[in-house]
């Protein structure tokens, strides 16, 4: 995108946001010392400019462009053939949000899905009577929520980490340095698999070398939320239902 085009769209969105700012409808969140904190974003909105998850990614030379339309993904380089798939997301998979991220800390960047598929649980569980131990990780239609992400260096997608159903489904997530470490964090609003609104509370995660630990969740009924940074800091802005 072009540099005229992402000042143009910063603006309209804070321009869109600032008349509700001074409302109690918009929190901001700042992540220090594994703690989120309340700030406050109506003094200071209009120097933060919105940050987007990765869309492309160059990878082993590659640039690479994803594509999310009715819950399937497409990889493609992004020049050349767009019909030349590096990778396409699964039949059974219902892809909710996708986007480019160094979530594993390893210094290259993967692609993170958001998933929801019918549940399963797990291998080890499937022959207990009620369906074992994640048996409530899924709503009425008998689907999770899912976190994956996806390796495709080498011309060789593959799974870098694939979480089991998660306890509670997550949406409007963002893979960024929150605390300004050089480390990558993962933010997301999480609700109830039985809830009837998306709306929920604002958890983080980090990569802890086999999966994701917390690092702190924030009550609340958010709706959703987004990043903004200024120069070295970054908060979250998150829309209270
Ligand atoms: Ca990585
Ligand atoms: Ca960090």
């Amino acid at each position: 995108m072009s540099t005229s085009l992402r000042v143009l769209r910063n603006l309209l969105f804070i321009l869109l946001i600032l008349p509700t700012l001074s409302s109690t409808r918009y929190s901001g969140l700042l992540l220090e010392d594994s703690t989120l904190r309340q700030v406050d974003v109506w003094e200071t909105a209009h120097s933060f400019s919105r940050v987007y998850s990765l869309q492309r990614a160059i990878i082993d030379q590659v640039e690479m462009c994803l594509h999310l339309s009715e819950g399937v993904v497409l990889v493609s380089e992004c020049a050349g053939d767009p019909s030349r798939e590096i990778w396409r997301s699964p039949e059974a998979w219902q892809v909710q949000e996708a986007f480019f991220s160094d979530l594993d800390l390893d210094g290259a960047l993967e692609l993170a899905l958001l998933v929801w598929r019918a549940f399963n649980p797990w291998p080890v569980d499937q022959f207990m009577p009620y369906g074992g131990r994640i048996d409530a990780f899924k709503d009425d239609e008998g689907n999770s929520c899912h976190l994956i992400l996806l390796s495709l260096e080498e011309g060789n997608p593959k799974e870098i980490w694939a979480g089991s159903a998660l306890a509670n489904p997550m949406h409007s997530l963002l893979a960024e340095d929150l605390d300004g470490d050089g480390l990558q964090e993962l933010a997301a609003i999480e609700y109830a698999y039985d809830s009837t609104t998306l709306s929920g509370q604002i958890v983080v995660w980090e990569w802890n070398g086999f999966g994701f630990s917390l690092v702190d969740r924030m009550d609340g009924t958010y709706a959703s939320m987004h990043v903004l940074s200024r120069e070295e800091s970054m908060i979250l802005l998150a829309l209270n239902d």
